[in-house]
């Protein structure tokens, strides 16, 4: 099982990388050890994140972000965890989190997300703007389908709306 274990904070000039998190890493590396060649071989999850962003200014123009990320969540029988950022005009990163897990019958579950902005300093800030969680019920992506999901997120612990994230982020079930 590959797992990357970058920080946001030591991505250099990169916008944005994921984070891929297996909730049983060590099981599963046993797993993989002993049984990986009669195990059946699990298709990723793909699909896309897109951040569309705005970083407010006082003087000058808002400035404004699109990153567009790839996504590839290798899941095996674990529940995995996975984010992705986007970073806008060196003040503000939104993040996106969520879980998924492979049901028997080959669908696909996603629970536990939230979606979270920053602002401050730096992208690489750690100061709250607003965030909020969703998927607190099961959302299931049957085999073959996709699912799309939109979030808008703005920095309202700050009272200011022109820092904000609108993250769009698009799964497919390729089992
Ligand atoms: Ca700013
Ligand atoms: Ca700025
Ligand atoms: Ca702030």
């Amino acid at each position: 099982m590959k797992t990357e274990t970058i920080r946001p904070g030591l991505c250099g000039s990169t916008p944005w990388r994921a984070l891929v998190v297996p909730a049983a890493t060590v099981i599963a590396a046993t797993a993989l050890g002993t049984t990986a060649q009669s195990a059946p071989r699990q298709a990723p999850v793909t699909g896309n994140v897109v951040f569309q962003m705005m970083d407010h200014e006082d003087f000058g123009k808002n400035e404004r972000c699109r990153h567009d990320n790839p996504v590839v969540n290798n899941l095996g029988r674990a529940p995995g965890r996975f984010w992705y950022f986007g970073k806008c005009g060196g003040e503000v990163r939104a993040e996106i989190h969520y879980q998924l897990s492979r049901n028997n019958d080959g669908s696909i579950e996603l629970r536990d997300g939230e979606v979270k902005l920053f602002e401050g300093d730096s992208a690489d800030t750690n100061d709250p703007g607003g965030g909020f969680p969703f998927a607190l019920s099961p959302i299931k992506i049957p085999q073959g389908q996709t699912r799309t999901m939109q979030f808008h997120v703005d920095n309202v612990l700050e009272d200011e709306p022109d820092d904000k994230a609108d993250i769009t982020l698009t799964l497919t079930n390729n089992r």
